[in-house]
């Protein structure tokens, strides 16, 4: 199927062929009252985002582009980063049954795909707070996924991209990908409502936790032993003078 025909029950999917960035109009709908469950799925983003000002590019008509809309009940600070979470679980869980290829979640964001010692990263993922007059904040999560991105486009994204095509040699159809990825959510948002703690599961199924790791943040660059992540999904290094050190934000790879 078509990405642009693809419907799923208890979602509004949107299918945009060109915009700025799904999760800049979909902060914007969200500020208009747009309900939860509103997606956008985007060909091409003319000015796509990553953290930090970064930005996320994407050769148009290859990957899988989109935000959800949540608005989470109270505690907001519970449950937003817990949808994250689950977004992130549920991506990586419907590539590995559409694509049968095994991918990892990488703090706090990304999803890799590991050889040996390597790692190379196929999606990221931007989640952000909206908020306008009278509403409560509301929760914009964005993902793009290389997904047929052919071998010779990767370095023109970053590094250390890759995506589906590369790694498994063959195309995946995106839309059997988003129809996968909404079942997840679905089944871990369920999980979610109903007392599950999701941070539990996201927090067993990250990468290189117990190993030397190098953490880039906007203040310096730290090494540690990666222990645990926190409450708040915040990561802990323990430092080679044996103090513990939080992280909120950072870039985090293996030590070699
Ligand atoms: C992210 O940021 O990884 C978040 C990316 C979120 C993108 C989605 S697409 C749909 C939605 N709408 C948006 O506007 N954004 C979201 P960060 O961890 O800061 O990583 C950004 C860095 O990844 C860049 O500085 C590049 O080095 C690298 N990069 C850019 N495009 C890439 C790609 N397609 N594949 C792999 N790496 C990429």
């Amino acid at each position: 199927m078509k990405l642009c025909d693809y419907r799923r029950e208890g979602w509004d999917i949107r299918y945009l062929e060109r915009v700025d960035s799904t999760n800049t109009a979909l902060l914007e709908a969200g500020r208009q009252g747009a309900p939860a469950g509103l997606v956008y799925v985007a060909d091409e983003q003319t000015a796509g985002r990553g953290r930090l000002t970064r930005r996320w590019s994407a050769p148009p008509g290859t990957c899988l582009l989109l935000s959800l809309l949540f608005r989470p009940p109270e505690p907001f600070t519970y449950y937003a980063p817990r949808l994250t979470m689950l977004c992130g679980m549920a991506m990586a869980d419907a590539v590995e049954t559409v694509s049968g290829i095994a991918v990892q979640l990488k703090w706090p964001n990304d999803l890799i795909i590991t050889h040996a010692e390597e790692w190379r990263k196929v999606a990221g993922m931007l989640s952000e707070i909206g908020s306008g007059a009278n509403i409560p904040p509301f929760l914009v999560v964005g993902i793009g996924l290389n997904v047929n991105v052919p071998f010779e486009l990767l370095a023109d994204l970053a590094p250390n991209a890759t995506s589906l095509l590369v790694e498994g040699r063959k195309p995946v159809e995106r839309a059997a990908l988003l129809d996968a990825f909404l079942a997840r959510v679905e089944t871990y948002r369920a999980a979610l409502w109903s007392g599950d703690d999701v941070l539990l599961l996201w927090r067993e199924r990250l990468a290189w936790m117990g190993r030397a790791v190098h953490i880039q943040t906007p203040t310096g660059d730290v090494t540690g032993i990666a222990e645990d992540v926190d409450e708040t999904g915040a990561l802990w290094l323990r430092l080679s003078d044996g103090s513990r050190q939080s992280f909120s934000v950072g870039d985090v790879s293996l030590r070699v």
